[in-house]
């Protein structure tokens, strides 16, 4: 099922990513490069099962590894320190971020040979498609 994940995506469009930025709490000169940047996003998974996401940009890469179900320590792009868990719900990658009672997640789908990002925080949702590269 994480397996129509796997490769490099390169991001297309991006909608509503500053009202999603500005829900998280991302100051004004962050936003301005996040809403400038086209990451490419690089999923792998090994045959233990770790699966990695690496989020490649001029701005800033990322990367986490991790097993679905089990939570850990993310540091995300504009910094938050937080906890996360991704779980595969309906073919979707769920992942849950928690910090400072506060909580977000991005879903992630394969449709149409496109991946696709719903961001939700609060009643705020960004939407950003990916296009497969390699
Ligand atoms: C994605 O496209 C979702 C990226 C979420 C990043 C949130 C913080 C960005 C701050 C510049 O996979």
């Amino acid at each position: 099922m994480v397996d129509k994940f796997v490769g490099t995506w390169k991001m297309t469009t991006s909608d509503n990513f500053d009202e999603y930025m500005k829900a998280l709490g991302v100051g004004f000169a962050t936003r301005q490069v996040g809403n400038r940047t086209k990451p490419n996003l690089v999923v792998c998974m090994d045959d233990q099962g770790l699966i990695c996401m690496k989020s490649q940009s001029t701005f800033k890469t990322t990367e986490i590894k991790f097993k679905l179900n089990e939570s850990f320590e993310e540091t995300t792009a504009d910094d938050r320190k937080t906890t996360t868990v991704v779980t595969l719900e309906n073919g979707k990658l769920v992942q849950k971020q928690s910090w400072d009672g506060k909580e977000s997640t991005i879903e992630r789908e394969v449709t149409d040979g496109k991946l696709i990002a719903k961001c939700t925080m609060g009643d705020v949702v960004a939407v950003r498609t990916y296009v497969k590269e390699a």
